[in-house]
């Protein structure tokens, strides 16, 4: 739902140009240093970047879902990092406290989300718990006014630079499942955690992820989410069905600029006396591109009008997800293919987007997670009828 078309042109435009003013010309420097440059990040803040989807009345923008969509889409034709360390604030980071913190939990923590002074990290996935989060082991036990956890979470997005974390842990030591799970918000510097050196990744570089490690760490009760023990899991959920959206949002602004720079080398490259995408065999390759990746933008910004229009989209976000991710796959595979043995080197910025893109099969539910999600979703539909 776009509120003020006016506005919103202004601020997307102004996004637009930052992306090809001051980000593209900078993705070598992520890659090199594995960060994003400080000036760019405090550009980022002024721009008000870090607080998109936080509510105004705590300092953000209170973009709508589709409005976010459409900002997305325009911020990941730049390197996947630049979303990353924007994204956890506005996404996983902030989302568990904007549904269903209480309005301390709000009024204390949302402001400095959104000014991007504090950022927010989201705690679930374990060692020994990944698809199946509900399994979780990490353990809150209550001791007086404060929770004592003990565990250790695994690939933590933008952990190495978090003030922040949504921590999902298991309150009820008798259950094994979902109804024993509670939300956290744990602050970076108590006693007893600690963060693990940024992990190794095959692409992501800028955006980091670590582990995390919780030994006895007091957490007070104030800080149970909602104030509610046994909610976490769901609390987690609703967080991903945002998340998964725009994550898809997110695929569709990889897969434009990777078809852009393919198209651009397309027309460039002559081989047989001619540009090689006058040939049809090539034409075909950009022409399932662009049908694939109009497809991916048409569902994610349905899915996002119908969340705004108060629908519940778990199964929409997760249709979302699975095609959009699995599309900007096939879209950098293509990229490669059409620049040839020049894909393959480290001078063309597909070669770094085919590896970057391959995260987003995988996290926040990976493609057969999200199938899972569909399928259940639609035979208790029918269950109903
Ligand atoms: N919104 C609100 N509540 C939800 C929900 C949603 N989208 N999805 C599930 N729930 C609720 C269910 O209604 C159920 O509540 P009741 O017991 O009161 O009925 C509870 O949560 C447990 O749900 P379910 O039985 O479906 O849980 P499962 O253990 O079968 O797991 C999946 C569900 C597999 C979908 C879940 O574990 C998942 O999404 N896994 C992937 C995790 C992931 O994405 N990790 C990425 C890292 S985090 S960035």
């Amino acid at each position: 739902m776009i509120r003020d078309a006016e506005t919103f042109n202004v601020l997307l435009s102004s996004i637009e140009r930052f992306v090809r003013e001051r980000l593209i010309p900078r993705e070598a420097d992520v890659v090199e240093a594995d960060a994003i440059p400080v000036d760019l990040l405090s550009d980022m803040r002024a721009m008000g970047l870090f607080g998109l989807t936080i509510p105004e009345q705590y300092g953000g923008l209170g973009l709508t879902t589709e409005e976010e969509a459409l900002v997305a889409m325009a911020l990941c034709k730049a390197s996947p990092a630049f979303r990353s360390i924007v994204g956890t604030n506005n996404g996983i980071g902030s989302l568990g406290i904007v549904i269903d913190g209480t309005q301390a939990q709000k009024d204390k923590y949302l402001p400095q989300l959104a000014a991007g002074e504090l950022i927010g990290a989201f705690a679930l996935t374990e060692p020994g718990s990944g698809s199946d989060a509900a399994s979780l082991v990490t353990s809150a036990r209550r001791e007086g006014d404060h929770y004592v956890l003990n565990g250790a979470k695994r690939y933590i997005t933008n952990a190495p630079q978090a003030g922040i974390f949504t921590v999902m842990a298991r309150t009820d030591p008798a259950s094994k499942d979902a109804g024993g799970v509670s939300a956290f918000i744990v602050e970076r510097d108590a006693a007893g955690m600690s963060v693990g050196k940024p992990d190794r990744k095959m692409g992501q570089r800028g955006a980091q992820t670590a582990d995390v490690m919780f030994e006895n760490v007091r957490v007070p009760e104030k800080n149970l989410i909602g104030s509610v023990e046994g909610m976490g899991f769901k609390t987690a959920m609703k967080v991903l069905d945002k998340a998964r959206l725009h994550i898809a949002a997110v695929c569709v602004g990889a897969a434009t600029r990777i078809l852009e720079d393919a198209l651009e080398y397309a027309i460039q490259r002559k081989q047989f006396g001619q540009s090689i995408g006058e040939f049809q065999l090539v034409q075909a390759m950009l022409a399932d591109s662009q049908t694939e990746l109009y497809a991916a933008r048409s569902m994610t910004l349905d899915a996002a009008r119908k969340r705004d229009d108060g629908e519940t989209v778990t199964m929409e976000a997760s249709c979302c997800k699975l095609f959009a991710s699995e599309m900007v796959g096939r879209v950098a595979d293509r990229a490669i293919q059409i620049h040839g043995g020049a894909g393959y080197m480290q001078d063309y910025a597909v070669e770094r987007f085919y590896r970057d893109v391959r995260l987003f099969r995988i996290y926040e539910g990976t493609s057969q997670i999200q199938q899972l999600v569909i399928a259940r979703n639609m035979i208790r539909k029918a269950r109903r009828r």
